[in-house]
């Protein structure tokens, strides 16, 4: 009996384990956390930063208590001011993910550099605005 339920246990953790590297494990380092007043705003990566070229990555909104937020529609751009020329602008293809308040992203940088980056959000749990600054390195 003690030994049926241990195995079972065990099973039990594998699956879990299984379940978290297929979902959150690949993508699992921070690479940047920006706090407003009614989110947190989490950008991750399986490498933890930007590249230039392309970019998948994931982006989770929470409330400040940390509750997933119904965030709805969500949209990222960048920009990047190069001197004499005008900004280079980037936006994110942004896809919601089955996990309340993780999204999906990709985007691509032809260069390096430093990017001032927008998220947006509108749906059921509010409706809010983040800028903050990423490298792209
Ligand atoms: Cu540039």
């Amino acid at each position: 009996m003690r030994a049926a339920l241990t195995l079972r246990s065990l099973v039990g953790m594998i699956a879990l384990v299984t379940v978290l590297v297929g979902t959150g494990w690949a993508q699992s380092k921070a690479i940047h956390t920006q706090k407003t007043k009614d989110a947190v705003i989490t950008l991750k990566s399986e490498s933890g930063r930007w590249s230039p070229g392309p970019n998948s990555f994931v982006i989770e909104l929470t409330t400040p208590a940390g509750q997933p937020l119904d965030a709805g529609k969500v949209s990222l751009s960048t920009s990047m001011s190069m001197p004499g020329m005008a900004p280079m602008i980037a936006g994110a293809t942004v896809t919601s993910d089955k996990t309340p308040g993780r999204y999906l992203g990709s985007i691509s940088f032809p260069d390096a550099g430093a990017r001032q980056v927008t998220v947006n959000w509108d749906g059921p749990g509010g409706k809010g605005s983040a800028r903050f600054s990423v490298p792209v390195r």
